[in-house]
């Protein structure tokens, strides 16, 4: 049987304010051509399928078409909730969905939900917090759990695997072998992933395959059937070496395969001097441009962006350069997500849930006084 593992789907999200929509649906497609050629009997996204917990109208519709043409397969759809998603909001419809051979799972509810396929059990964990298990353990267990590592044993102790299936793990978070870490990009929120909350990998043995969710580079840790799937396609110009692509796992040989995805529009960083940029053939890239020299141009990035329209960061390498503030447009910090998305994260981090609507609408409405009061 062949499953097929990506994760961190990140729809509607934008890079430096450049949407990236069209180029989302284009490797949503693709990955659709895949499961069709393939013959994928299972498919499994780990977790962050939206950017935002509150995702935009255009990103629905997006998740949406995608989920339509996932009912046109011929095969089982295995979807998480990661750290970005809203419980509640991408649950919607899950109850229905189930019945087009689409599993939403969202929440813990004191056993792993299993999914059950030929020789293989799936066990779909979301991306959960200790306090989600409060109501299941003993007080003493539950009072013992300091730490991500602590929840996830407790999570799994609940469990009884059976040796004689080909088990299958499906979870978003931050998972190292001993003190090996995996490697992290720009665009894995550092609020979420800053702080370093390890599973230990040898906690996972059990299963013959897990399939991680959260960190952006495809890696696997520590041996091959324990994964990070990537992204489908790069989202930071700190990933533009990374080969993104999807696992295809064969639970009969237990062989893992990576099918390689390509963008519609490639990201590239140019190091290089003014003179010699300006020579290069013209390109539709997202670009990062890194200026080796001082040009005597007034206004380096509106000429830059004559040949490279989508140009989305300029960054001058000399420091008297830098510090003549000539790069007025988009730059890596005006790119930072919304105050809203930020606090919320802030907000979950300190408190372990999600803001109700009576404090979003707080929020709200201090951000409308300051922007009134700015513009
Ligand atoms: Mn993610």
């Amino acid at each position: 049987m062949k499953v097929l593992h990506t994760s961190d789907l990140h729809i509607g999200r934008s890079l430096l304010e450049e949407s990236l929509l069209l180029d989302q649906e284009y490797i949503l497609k693709q990955i659709i051509r895949v499961i069709k050629d393939e013959a994928v009997d299972v498919v499994m996204i780990s977790g962050d399928i939206y950017d935002k917990s509150i995702p935009a109208a255009d990103a629905v519709r997006l998740f949406n078409d995608f989920l339509v043409a996932l009912s046109q397969c011929d095969c089982e759809v295995l979807i998480i909730r990661g750290n970005h998603d809203s419980a509640d909001r991408l649950n919607f419809g899950s109850d229905l969905f189930d019945r087009l051979n689409i599993h939403i799972v969202t929440e813990y509810k004191g056993r792993i939900t299993r999914f059950s396929k030929g020789n293989a059990e799936f066990y779909m964990l979301p991306f959960i917090k200790p306090f989600n298990l409060k109501d299941y353990l003993t007080e003493e267990e539950y009072a013992s759990i300091n730490s991500s590592n602590d929840m996830v044993k407790a999570v799994l102790r609940r469990e009884h695997i059976d040796k004689n299936r080909v088990n299958i793990l499906m979870m978003h978070r931050f998972v190292c072998k001993g003190d090996k870490y995996p490697e992290t990009s720009e665009s894995e929120s550092m609020l979420n992933v800053g702080t370093l909350d390890p599973v230990d990998a040898g906690l996972l043995d059990a299963f013959d395959y897990v399939a991680l969710g959260h960190i952006h580079k495809p890696q696997t840790i520590g041996r091959d059937t324990l994964r990070y799937s990537g992204t489908p396609m790069k989202y930071s110009f700190s990933e533009v070496n990374n080969h993104n692509g999807v696992v295809i796992y064969d639970t009969d040989t237990k062989k893992t395969e990576i099918i390689p995805l390509h963008p519609l529009r490639e990201m590239r960083v140019i190091r290089d001097t003014y003179s010699n940029i300006m020579s290069m053939d013209n390109s539709k890239d997202l670009l990062r441009i890194e200026l080796q020299d001082e040009p005597d141009v007034s206004t380096p990035l509106d000429e830059l962006k004559k040949k490279f329209p989508n140009l989305l960061s300029l960054v001058p390498l000399t420091r008297r350069y830098q510090s003549r503030g000539m790069f007025a447009g988009r730059t890596e910090i005006t790119a930072r997500d919304s105050p809203e998305t930020l606090f919320a994260e802030f907000f979950q981090l300190q408190t372990g849930r999600e803001m109700n609507d009576r404090e979003q609408a707080f929020l709200k409405g201090i951000l409308d006084n300051m922007r009134e009061e700015l513009s």
